[in-house]
C-alpha cells in the first residue's frame, strides 16, 4: 500500500498540515492510496463517492483497474475534505474484496444455514409476510435498519413498509446513533437539520466540543481544526470529556466530567452566561420563547453546585463558562458522549440553549452541529426509515399524513396508527414478547452493536420470529438469522446520502458486486414485486426502478419541507462538490447555513414535532402546543438534572463508558479485513486511571475481567488519564474473531465474551429512546498478570 501525502498514515492519522488563519480559506490536500505495486498510470477509471465510514462525507473517487478496487483518493473540490481522507477511507474499502464476503443467499434448514437462490430465499420472505399479514396484520411484521445504506433504499423501503406492508414498526440503528441530535433539533428549532456548516470551523473564535472525540471519530474535520489551531490565529477549544482525547489535549480548557452529570454542567455553564450578561437580549426577545423558566431552572447551578456534582475544579468551570459566554463566533458540536449519557436529550438542547441565548446561529462562525455518527444517518431520518415520517413530517400532524398518503396515493387510515412510529428498543422488546412473526434487518449487526446482548441473541434466536439479515458478510447477527441476504456493498452500487452539514454526495457504482450479492435498493424492490403492493388506483405502490428515478420521487417528498432536494438530482451531483440542501430549483448551489433569517419551522402547522416532556418522555398535547404556538419563534426547553439510575456503589465502584478508537468502524465487518486497520487495534483493551491502578496494585497489561450487572468480558488493561473511577471499553469488538467466523452455520461460536455491550444496560433517554451506551458501573477482577 503506498499513500502518496504521508507515508503511513496509521502512525500519522491527520497528515501534515496545511495552516490557515480565521476567515481564510481551507486549503486542499489530495490523500491518496493505492494497492501495492499499483501507480497513478494504472489506473483506468476514477469513480466519484464518499466515504461510509463515519458522518464526514469525505469526498473521495475510487481507483479501478480490472474491475477491481485498487484504491482511493480524496477530491480536492469538494468543501467537505478538500482532498483529504482518514485512515479508515485510505484503507477500509479492502472490505469489498475480502474473500469472507456472503456471494449467495442462505435459508436455516434443520437448524443450520445453507446456500441457496435467490428465489427460494425471497419466496420464504414472501410467504411468511403473507401469512403473517393475514393472519396477525401488519403489526406483527418489523424492520430495523441502518445509518449506512443510501437516501434511495431507504425511502424505498420506508414506502414498502408503511405504505406497502402498512406496519408501524420501522426504525434504524440511528435509534442507538443520533435519534438524541435529531430530537434535541426538533425541541429546539421543530424540525431536524443542522443548523451550522463545516466552513464554520473557518471563522470560529471558539469552538467548543461536548462528548465528541472529532479526532478520531472525523479525523478530517479534526484536520481542518487542527490547521486553524497551527495557523495565525488559533481559535480557544473547550472539550467536555472524561477522558484525555486528542481533543482534550489540544483544548483550552478540557473538562473531565463525572459520567452523566452532563445536564448539570450545561445547566451551570448557562447560569454563568445569564449572570454575567453575556447574552443577547435583543435576540432572545425577538426570536425564543420559554427565557424566564429557563432562567429559574438554571439558578440552583451555581459554579460550586456544579463542581461537586460533577467533579469538576471549580475554576476550570468558570474559565469554560467565560470561554463561551465571550466568544465572538462560537462553534459548537455534540455526540455521544452527551447522546449515549445520562439525560441526552435534554442535555443536548442545552447547547441548542447556548447558542439561542448568544444570538449566535445561522451566521460564519456560529455554527451548531448537532452531529451524525454514521454515513447516511441523516438519510434515514429524512426518509422515514426510522421512527419518522419521511420528508421531516410530524406523525401527530394528520395533515402532514394526509400529504403523505395523497403522494403515494393510499388511503390516509392506512398510514395513520394509534401512537408515534414504534422505536429500536420497543420494536426488541416486542420480538422478546412473542409479538413479531419477522423482523427484517439491513445493514446492522445489532448481535454486537446493541445494549444487553445475552438478552439479544435470545430474542434474536427465538423460535416463532423470522429474522432476516441482509449484510455483506455473516456477522454475528446474521449467523442468529433464518434468511441471510447477501448485499452488494459500497462501491459496487450507486447511491446519494447526506453529511453531518447537509451536504448531499453521489457515490456511484465502480465495480460489481461478488457472486450473487444484490444492491439493498433491489432486494427492496424485488420483495416490493413479489408482494404486487398496489396504490389506491391499482397502479405499482413503488413505480421507480432504479437509484436515479428512485432518487427523483424523494425528491418529491420533500418540496416544500426544510430537508429540500428539489433541485437535486444524481446529475447535479456528478463532477464539482457536493451540494448543501435545501436547495432548490432556484437555489441549485444549496444553503450554507440554516435560520440566517431567524426563523424557525416551529409553526404548530409546520413542526416535525409538538415536542415532549424530556425527562417523561411524555408527547405534548397538539391542542396545547397550540395554543402556545411559538409560531417560528425557537423553543428555549429547560430541564432540571436528575441523577442516572445507574451510578457506583460498593459491588461495582467504577463508571463504565464504551466508544471509539480512530482505527475501527463499529463491530469491525470492513475495517477488521482491513490489513493496515486491523493491525493498528488487533484487541479489545480497557482503560482505567493511573490511581486508580496503582491503588488497586494492577500493573499495566494485565488481564481483567470486567463485569456488571449484565455480563463480563475480558480485556487487557491500558494505564491512561482518564477520569479516576471511570473505566471505557471499545465496543468494536464482537463475540468472535474475524477469521474464526462461524464455519458451520450453526450459529454456535465459541464463548469469547468481549463486546462491551455484554455489559451495558437496557435503559433509554425517555426523550429520543436512544439507549444509554456510556451510563453503566461496572467491576474488575485480575485473571491474568500476563
Ligand atoms: N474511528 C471511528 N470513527 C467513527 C465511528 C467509528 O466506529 N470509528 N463511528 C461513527 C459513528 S456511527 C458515530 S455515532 C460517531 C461517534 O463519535 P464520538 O461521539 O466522537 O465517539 P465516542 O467514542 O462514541 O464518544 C465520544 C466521547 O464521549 C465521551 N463520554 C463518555 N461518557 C461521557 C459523559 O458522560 N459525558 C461526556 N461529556 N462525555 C462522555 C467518551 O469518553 C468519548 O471520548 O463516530 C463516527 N465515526
Ligand atoms: N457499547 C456501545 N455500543 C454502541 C455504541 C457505543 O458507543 N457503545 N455506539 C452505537 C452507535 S452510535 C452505532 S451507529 C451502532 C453501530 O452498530 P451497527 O450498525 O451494528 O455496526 P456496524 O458494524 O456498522 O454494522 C453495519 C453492518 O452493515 C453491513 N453493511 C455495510 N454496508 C452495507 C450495505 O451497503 N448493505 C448491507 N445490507 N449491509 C451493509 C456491515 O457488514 C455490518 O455488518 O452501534 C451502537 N452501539
Ligand atoms: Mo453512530
Amino acid at each position: 500500500m503506498s499513500t502518496a501525502e504521508t507515508p503511513d498514515r496509521i502512525a500519522e492519522p491527520w497528515g501534515a498540515r496545511t495552516p490557515f488563519a480565521r476567515g481564510g480559506v481551507w486549503p486542499a490536500r489530495v490523500d491518496t492510496v493505492l494497492a501495492e505495486g499499483v501507480t497513478e498510470d494504472d489506473v483506468e477509471r476514477w469513480v466519484q463517492s464518499a466515504s461510509v465510514l463515519h458522518s464526514n462525507g469525505d469526498a473521495m473517487d475510487i481507483a479501478v483497474r480490472d474491475g477491481r478496487i485498487v484504491g482511493v483518493r480524496g477530491r480536492a473540490v469538494d468543501r467537505v475534505n478538500r482532498g483529504r481522507l482518514g485512515p479508515k477511507d485510505l484503507y477500509g474499502w479492502q472490505a469489498n474484496a475480502s474473500p469472507d464476503r456472503l456471494t449467495h443467499p442462505l435459508i436455516r434448514v434443520d437448524g443450520r444455514l445453507v446456500p441457496t437462490d435467490w428465489d427460494t430465499a425471497m419466496s420464504r420472505i414472501v410467504d411468511r409476510t403473507r401469512a403473517l399479514l393475514n393472519t396477525r396484520g401488519p403489526d406483527s411484521i418489523a424492520f430495523y435498519t441502518s445509518g449506512q445504506l443510501f437516501l434511495e433504499e431507504y425511502y424505498t423501503l420506508g414506502v414498502m413498509a408503511r405504505g406497502g406492508v402498512g406496519t408501524n414498526h420501522v426504525d434504524g440503528n440511528t435509534r442507538l446513533c443520533t435519534a438524541t441530535a435529531a430530537e434535541a433539533l426538533k425541541e429546539s428549532f421543530g424540525s431536524d437539520g443542522q443548523p451550522g456548516s463545516y466552513t464554520d470551523v473557518d471563522h470560529a473564535d471558539t469552538i467548543a466540543l461536548f462528548g465528541h472525540n472529532v479526532a478520531e471519530t472525523q479525523s478530517v474535520l479534526w484536520s481542518r481544526i487542527l490547521d486553524r489551531l497551527d495557523g495565525p490565529t488559533p481559535p480557544a477549544v473547550l472539550c467536555v470529556d472524561p477522558r484525555p482525547t486528542p481533543v482534550a489535549r489540544r483544548a483550552t480548557v478540557h473538562l473531565a466530567p463525572r459520567p452523566g452529570t452532563n445536564l448539570a454542567l450545561m445547566n451551570g455553564l448557562l447560569r454563568e452566561v445569564i449572570a454575567h450578561g453575556w447574552i443577547d437580549e435583543a435576540f432572545v426577545r425577538a426570536h425564543t420563547v420559554g427565557f424566564d423558566a429557563l432562567r429559574r431552572t438554571v439558578e440552583p447551578w451555581t459554579i460550586g453546585n456544579v463542581a461537586a456534582t460533577c467533579g469538576l475544579d471549580p475554576d476550570d468551570v468558570r474559565r469554560a463558562a467565560r470561554l463561551i459566554g465571550t466568544a465572538e463566533t462560537l462553534l459548537s458540536t455534540v455526540l455521544q458522549g452527551f447522546y449515549q449519557s445520562n439525560q441526552a436529550t435534554a442535555s443536548a438542547v442545552q447547547v441548542n440553549n447556548l447558542h439561542l441565548l448568544r444570538g449566535m446561529i445561522g451566521r460564519p462562525g456560529c455554527g451548531l452541529l448537532q452531529m451524525n455518527g454514521q454515513p447516511t444517518a441523516q438519510n434515514t431520518r429524512e426518509c422515514g426509515a426510522n421512527g419518522d415520517l419521511a420528508g421531516f413530517r410530524n406523525w401527530a400532524n394528520s395533515d402532514h399524513v394526509a400529504q403523505l398518503a395523497e403522494l403515494w396515493n393510499v388511503e390516509q387510515d392506512f398510514l395513520t396508527h394509534d401512537g408515534p412510529p414504534t422505536h429500536a428498543m420497543e420494536i426488541f422488546r416486542l420480538a422478546e414478547q412473542g409479538d413479531l412473526g419477522l423482523l427484517w434487518i439491513s445493514a446492522t449487526n445489532p448481535a454486537v452493536s446493541l445494549p444487553e446482548l445475552a438478552r439479544i441473541r435470545r430474542i434474536l434466536g427465538r423460535e416463532g420470529t423470522t429474522v432476516v439479515v441482509q449484510d455483506m458478510f455473516l456477522t454475528e447477527t446474521a449467523a442468529l438469522a433464518d434468511v441471510v441476504l447477501p448485499a452488494a456493498a459500497w462501491g459496487e452500487k450507486t447511491g446519494a446520502f447526506t453529511n453531518a452539514d447537509r451536504t448531499v454526495h453521489l457515490s456511484d457504482k465502480a465495480v460489481e458486486p461478488p457472486g450473487e450479492a444484490r444492491a439493498d435498493l433491489d432486494i427492496f424492490l424485488d420483495f416490493a414485486r413479489r408482494m404486487n403492493f398496489r396504490d389506491h388506483d391499482g397502479g405499482p405502490l413503488i413505480p421507480w426502478t432504479d437509484p436515479e428515478s428512485a432518487f427523483a420521487a424523494w425528491t418529491r417528498a420533500t418540496a416544500g419541507r426544510p430537508c429540500d432536494y428539489t433541485g437535486l438530482s444524481h446529475d447535479a451531483l456528478r463532477g464539482g462538490s457536493g451540494i448543501q440542501w435545501p436547495a432548490t430549483p432556484d437555489r441549485p448551489g444549496g444553503t450554507e447555513r440554516l435560520y440566517t433569517d431567524a426563523v424557525f419551522p416551529t409553526a404548530a402547522d409546520t413542526c416535525e414535532t409538538y415536542g415532549k416532556d424530556l425527562i417523561s418522555g411524555d408527547p405534548i398535547d397538539p391542542a396545547r402546543y397550540r395554543d402556545h404556538d411559538p409560531d417560528g419563534r425557537a423553543l428555549l426547553r429547560a430541564v432540571r438534572y436528575v441523577p442516572a439510575v445507574e451510578t457506583p456503589d460498593a459491588e461495582h465502584p467504577f463508571h463504565l463508558i464504551t466508544g471509539r478508537t480512530i482505527y475501527h468502524f463499529h463491530t469491525r465487518t470492513k475495517t477488521g479485513r482491513a490489513p493496515e486497520l486491523n493491525r493498528a487495534a488487533p484487541e479489545v483493551w480497557v482503560e482505567m486511571n493511573d490511581s486508580d491502578a496503582v491503588r488497586l496494585g494492577i500493573p499495566e497489561g494485565t488481564m481483567l475481567e470486567v463485569s456488571s450487572p449484565r455480563g463480563a468480558v475480558t480485556a487487557r488493561m491500558r494505564r491512561t488519564d482518564i477520569r479516576p473511577g471511570v473505566l471505557f471499553l471499545p465496543f468494536h469488538y464482537g463475540y468472535w474473531d474475524i477469521d474464526g467466523q462461524d464455519a458451520d452455520g450453526t450459529g454456535e461460536h465459541p464463548e469469547v465474551r468481549r463486546a462491551a455491550n455484554e455489559l451495558t444496560p437496557t435503559t433509554w433517554d425517555p426523550a429520543s429512546k436512544q439507549p444509554q451506551f456510556k451510563t453503566g458501573v461496572a467491576r474488575v477482577r485480575v485473571v491474568d498478570e500476563g
